[in-house]
Formats: structure tokens, C-alpha cells, sequence
């Protein structure tokens, strides 16, 4: 068995024992360090919202951070030491924003899920050198979701989002009360920003992909939610939204409660699903989020998990070396908390059909290994090499095609609905808008075409292993 896989069951707890859960059972450990009784509370990042005249001001940065019970490690982060502040937005405002680069290095910052022109998307072509500052208007005019931020220079991107710069934002429409979804942040409705990571003796986490790596993507052994090993929410008694953001390099987590308990997803990349989605188990791949309700009413202490990646490619074998579920973190409701929502909301939003028949075109997109490369249809990305062009305001059903591994397939600045996975309709949580879609073996998706994109400043569609990314698994695509 290779030293992963110890170090990996090392780590796993025993569920039957949430009162265990104390015993952050990672690397730190070894180093002599005393495991904290409870672990960590779960750190809720700063809260950042507009103000009239005030552009939102983001620094990229270096930083010290503490992982878990250990020594202190350099990092990176956006206006933090590790991850970034969660911004919140308005549906239909116009948001001024600052971007600095105090890093050592050429960097971007991409706005992953919003549906804005291309110039301004923060892909590879808009390269925020070192000292500079970038400032535009990102116009916001789509419904209320969940999308992120992070870095995307080309070839560096799974460094910098693996050092800590990424950061979630939050598109609110004001008619969450009304919906009786909770709305609290920080209280109700947290941001859950899932990582994995490898750490040295010291603490520190360590970046350096070998060949397996850069195959099958950067995964490490110690599970994070934002920014911390095994933390601990403190919720009210009721029914709370988590945020969940798959923040990782490469690894798909496979989410459930210890016991069992079922709970809901209410919204996924795009925004608000019709209805909450019954579930008991999620899959979710790098990049995809889903707002997710949680039933905490009974009070009960319950922690979340991460079961092994059932995900298979087509030859059919689970991609996991887990072999045993691992915590993630801890709930523990406050009976003292008046919930502020008690009850399963019901209708959520109106949600139509896929209308396939007014697709414009077909595309095909085969994503595989190329011997050291990754690359789309035969050929690895090439920042000078327009891959084709969308008619604005037109739909296309796209297939794309996981030529050996699951890859999750991300596309910039235009929105999708998936009409087959594997063969089959997708899940019920999976039918709203989405942007991000961890493709097994085969899918078909129709994508709309809502924002111009020029051929000098096109938009990428990639996948979101970054280590594929970095070495070529990604094309671009003009639109007018
Ligand atoms: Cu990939």
C-alpha cells in the first residue's frame, strides 16, 4: 500500500463516536501537538458587502495561517491569510471592484459563475501583474446564486487556489424571507468552502505534483472546511443553509450526515432549484456548488462526512483510494438559538423545461491525456488559438466525453442545463442551471449564450481538476 493510503487511514474516525470527534486525527498529531478537545470552531469568513460609491477593494496576498493544531504555515489569500472574505452582492447591481496583486507573481482573479462579458471574466487573458491593480464594473444580472473567485494565470492556477486565493460570493435577491429560506450569514446560512491538503512535519502545506498528481489531480490527506481540519459549527436548533463551495484541486467529496439523516438541496451552480431536492448522500466536484438545507431541529449533535468517490471513468473503477468514510466537521445545534426557520420551505422558483430544439449547433468535446499533456479533442490549450465561435443569444447541446477519468467541465460566462449524464436524465438536484459538471463517461448539456465575448479576449471552457487545467485541458470560445 503506498504511504498515501496509511496516512489516509490514519485519519479516519470512528462515526459511532461524534463525542470522539475531538481527536483531529491528522499529521499535526505526530508532530506532538495535543488535539483540542472539541477542534476548531468553524471560521466564518469576513462578510463583505457594497457601499454606495465604495468600490469592493480585494488584495491578493501572502499570509500566515494555522490548519489545525499545529504550527503556523505560509499561505496565501484574498484581503486574508488564507481563503477571502465571502462578498455579497445584490441581483441587478452594478459592483465596482478593486483588484490587487501583492503577490510575487503575474496572477488574475476569475469570477467563476458569474455571467458577465469576457473582458472582464478574469481568465487567463486578464493577467493582474505583480504590484498592479485591476479595477472594473462587474454589472450583476442574473438570479440569486452561489459562485466564487480565484485565480486563473494560465499554467499557475492550481498553485495559487491550492495557497489559499479563492474566496465565495454571494448573489442575493432579497427574496429569501419570503421563500422561508434561512438568510442569516453566519448564523443560519453559512459558506462551507471544502479543501483537501498535504502537509510536511512542520505543518505546512506542500504543493509539488509528481506524475500521479498531474494525472489524476493534486488530492491531499487532510480534509478542510474553510481553512481548517475537522472544525465545529455551533447552529441554531432548526433548519440551516449550508453554501457548499468544492474549493479543491482535484478531489470530489461525497457528502452525508453520520446518522444518516436526509437533508435537501435548494439551490445549485446557477441558483434556485423549483423545490427543495430530497437527498441523503451529494456528490460534488471541483468547482460545482449547491446550497443545501440541514434539519437540526432534533437537537442532536451530527457530524458530516465524506464517503470514498464512487466516480468511475469508463474503465469502470472507482477513482478513490478511501476506503472508509472521513469527518469533515461537526454540528452542534444550540437549543438556546431560536431557530428563524422551523419548517421545509416549498416552492422555491419557477424552473422550465431544457428547450433542446432550439439548440443553433452540436458540438463534441473529447477531454483526454495526451502523454504528458491534457488536452480537448486532440489538443492542449493555447492562449493564441480561438477554438470556435457561439452566436450570442443563441443555445448549442454540447457533448462532451471523459475520454479515460471523470472530469469535472466547467464553462466560462454562459450558463448550462445538463440533458443527459452517463445516458440518463440527471437527478433532481442537478436539473437547475449549472456551470460546473463532473462528466463520468459521457454527457450532453445545452448552453446558452448570454454575454459577447471577443476572439482576443475569448472565454475558456476547461476542466476543473487544476492540474489538468494548468497542463492543457482547456479550450476557448469567442461569442457574437
Ligand atoms: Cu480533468
Amino acid at each position: 500500500m503506498s504511504g498515501s493510503g496509511t496516512f489516509t487511514r490514519r485519519h479516519v474516525l470512528s462515526l459511532s463516536a461524534t463525542a470522539a470527534a475531538g481527536a483531529l486525527a491528522t499529521g499535526f498529531l505526530r508532530a506532538g501537538q495535543a488535539a483540542d478537545a472539541g477542534g476548531q470552531v468553524l471560521p466564518i469568513p469576513q462578510l463583505m458587502e457594497t457601499r454606495k460609491g465604495e468600490p469592493l477593494r480585494l488584495a491578493l496576498r501572502k499570509g500566515r495561517h494555522t490548519f489545525g493544531p499545529g504550527k503556523t504555515a505560509p499561505t496565501l489569500g484574498i484581503s486574508a491569510d488564507y481563503l477571502g472574505p465571502v462578498v455579497r452582492v445584490r441581483s441587478g447591481e452594478d459592483v465596482a471592484f478593486q483588484v490587487s496583486n501583492q503577490l510575487d507573481e503575474a496572477t488574475s482573479l476569475h469570477w467563476h459563475g458569474l455571467e458577465i462579458p469576457s473582458h472582464i471574466d478574469g481568465g487567463p487573458h486578464n493577467e493582474i501583474k505583480r504590484g498592479a491593480t485591476w479595477s472594473d464594473v462587474l454589472p450583476i444580472r442574473q438570479p440569486a446564486a452561489t459562485t466564487w473567485f480565484h485565480p486563473h494565470p494560465h499554467g499557475a492556477t492550481g498553485r495559487q487556489v491550492y495557497g489559499g486565493l479563492a474566496g465565495m460570493m454571494i448573489i442575493a435577491d432579497g427574496g429569501d424571507r419570503e421563500r422561508g429560506l434561512p438568510s442569516e450569514y453566519g448564523v443560519d446560512d453559512l459558506p462551507l468552502i471544502l479543501q483537501d491538503k498535504r502537509f510536511d512535519r512542520t505543518g505546512a502545506p506542500v504543493y509539488n505534483p509528481g506524475m500521479m498528481d498531474r494525472m489524476h489531480g493534486f488530492q491531499g490527506d487532510a480534509l478542510l472546511v474553510n481553512g481548517v481540519i475537522g472544525p465545529v459549527a455551533t447552529v441554531p436548533a432548526g433548519f440551516v443553509r449550508l453554501r457548499v463551495l468544492n474549493g479543491a484541486n482535484a478531489r470530489n467529496f461525497n457528502l452525508r450526515f453520520s446518522d444518516r439523516r436526509t437533508f435537501w438541496a435548494v439551490a445549485g451552480d446557477g441558483g434556485l432549484l423549483a423545490k427543495p431536492t430530497e437527498l441523503t448522500s451529494l456528490l460534488i466536484a471541483p468547482g460545482e456548488r449547491y446550497e443545501l438545507l440541514a434539519d437540526f431541529t432534533d437537537g442532536r449533535n451530527v457530524s458530516l462526512v465524506n464517503d470514498p468517490d464512487p466516480s468511475h471513468g469508463t474503465m469502470a473503477m472507482p477513482m478513490s483510494q478511501q476506503s472508509a468514510p472521513e469527518r469533515l466537521m461537526d454540528f452542534r445545534p444550540d437549543a438556546a438559538r431560536k431557530p428563524e426557520i422551523s419548517r421545509l420551505p416549498g416552492a422555491l422558483g419557477a424552473l422550465s423545461e431544457p428547450d433542446v430544439k432550439s439548440a443553433a449547433a452540436w458540438r463534441t468535446f473529447r477531454l483526454n491525456a495526451m502523454g504528458m499533456n491534457m488536452g480537448i479533442n486532440g489538443q492542449p490549450y493555447a492562449m493564441d488559438r480561438l477554438d470556435f465561435t457561439a452566436k450570442l443569444g443563441s443555445t448549442e447541446i454540447w457533448e462532451i466525453i471523459s475520454a479515460d477519468m471523470p472530469h469535472p467541465f466547467h464553462v466560462h460566462g454562459a450558463s448550462f442545463r445538463i440533458l443527459s449524464s452517463n445516458g440518463r436524465k440527471p437527478p433532481a438536484h442537478q436539473a437547475g442551471w449549472k456551470d460546473v459538471l463532473l462528466v463520468e463517461e459521457q454527457a450532453e448539456i445545452l448552453v446558452r449564450f448570454n454575454q459577447p465575448a471577443s476572439s482576443h479576449h475569448p472565454f475558456m471552457y476547461h476542466c476543473h481538476i487544476l492540474e489538468h487545467e494548468d497542463q492543457g485541458m482547456m479550450g476557448q470560445f469567442a461569442v457574437a
